[in-house]
């Protein structure tokens, strides 16, 4: 399963990189990992650049990690893009953002079909400017008979707005008289979410040293391993990804008592 992995460009710190790899478990990647992408701003202003070239590098760092974890063998890969909240920046970081589906898309699509990736989301998508509606909706349709992959943009999303809707439409049931009070369970309320038919994430990586959640798939997060670093996104790489999966196996080996011998 690593072969594809060796065989990608070799990097500057390969025998640490070598040793992080042999310490990850083939048999025990999570299946569903989600990541709060943070620090592109920060990566910007450290190098005196503006916010916007931070964003572009992010989308890059989009790209690689959809690579590495495509070949892990990922099941599904949950990215915060963008937070019913990030509409209070500046309106021209804003349209900038808006700009990196369609300038992600254009050059990436080809390769998501090669590796037989679907894109999802998750999210209210109908207050995106229209062009940013287009290409996601494009790509969406285009890739959705792949079976490889789940890449799940959240765009426009918080948790605690999902779970308003996920109430609404509850409560449209019950007055129409197809949902009873009885029927209200902690299965039921999962399936009016706009993660209904995906895993709860096994792992939760956020970068750039904010050790918070931000509204981001509260519900879904219960039992969640969290991963945090210091590293900016723009800086995250295949070597951070490793160490958050060895990390995530070690305590999966302490905790659930899985692979028994194992001690670190
Ligand atoms: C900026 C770091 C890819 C976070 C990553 C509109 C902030 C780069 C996408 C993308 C963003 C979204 C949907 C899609 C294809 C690509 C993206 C946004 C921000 C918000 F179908 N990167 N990226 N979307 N950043």
């Amino acid at each position: 399963m690593f072969n594809k992995l060796f065989r990608k460009k070799s990097n500057t710190n390969e025998a640490s990189f070598n040793q992080q790899k042999d310490l990850v478990k083939d048999e025990c990647i999570p299946a569903h990992i989600a990541i709060i992408m943070d620090g592109n701003g920060r990566w910007a202003k450290k190098r005196a650049m503006p916010r916007i070239k931070g964003h572009h590098e992010g989308m890059n760092t989009v790209r690689k990690i959809t690579r590495y974890a495509d070949d892990l063998g990922v099941k599904i890969l949950t990215l915060y893009a963008f937070s019913t909240e990030n509409w209070k920046r500046p309106k021209i970081e804003v349209d900038f953002l808006m700009s990196l589906p369609g300038q992600f898309l254009n050059s990436f699509l080809p390769e998501l079909m090669e590796r037989n990736i679907r894109v999802e989301m998750i999210g209210d998508g109908s207050t995106l400017p229209a062009h940013t509606q287009k290409a996601l909706q494009s790509a969406i349709d285009q890739t959705k008979g792949n079976t490889g992959l789940i890449l799940n943009f959240a765009m426009n999303y918080g948790s605690r707005d999902e779970i308003v809707r996920a109430m609404k439409s509850m409560m449209d049931e019950v007055e129409a008289g197809t949902l009873s009070y009885e029927d209200i369970t902690e299965e039921r309320i999962t399936d009016y979410l706009m993660t209904a038919h995906l895993p709860e994430p096994d792992l939760l990586i956020r970068t750039s040293g904010e050790v918070r959640l931000s509204n981001f798939m509260l519900w879904q997060l219960a039992y969640t391993e969290f991963w945090f670093t210091d590293t900016l996104w723009p800086d995250f790489d295949e070597k951070c990804l490793l160490e958050a999966i060895r990390v995530y196996q070690s305590r999966n080996r302490r905790y659930g008592g899985l692979k028994g011998e194992e001690t670190e």
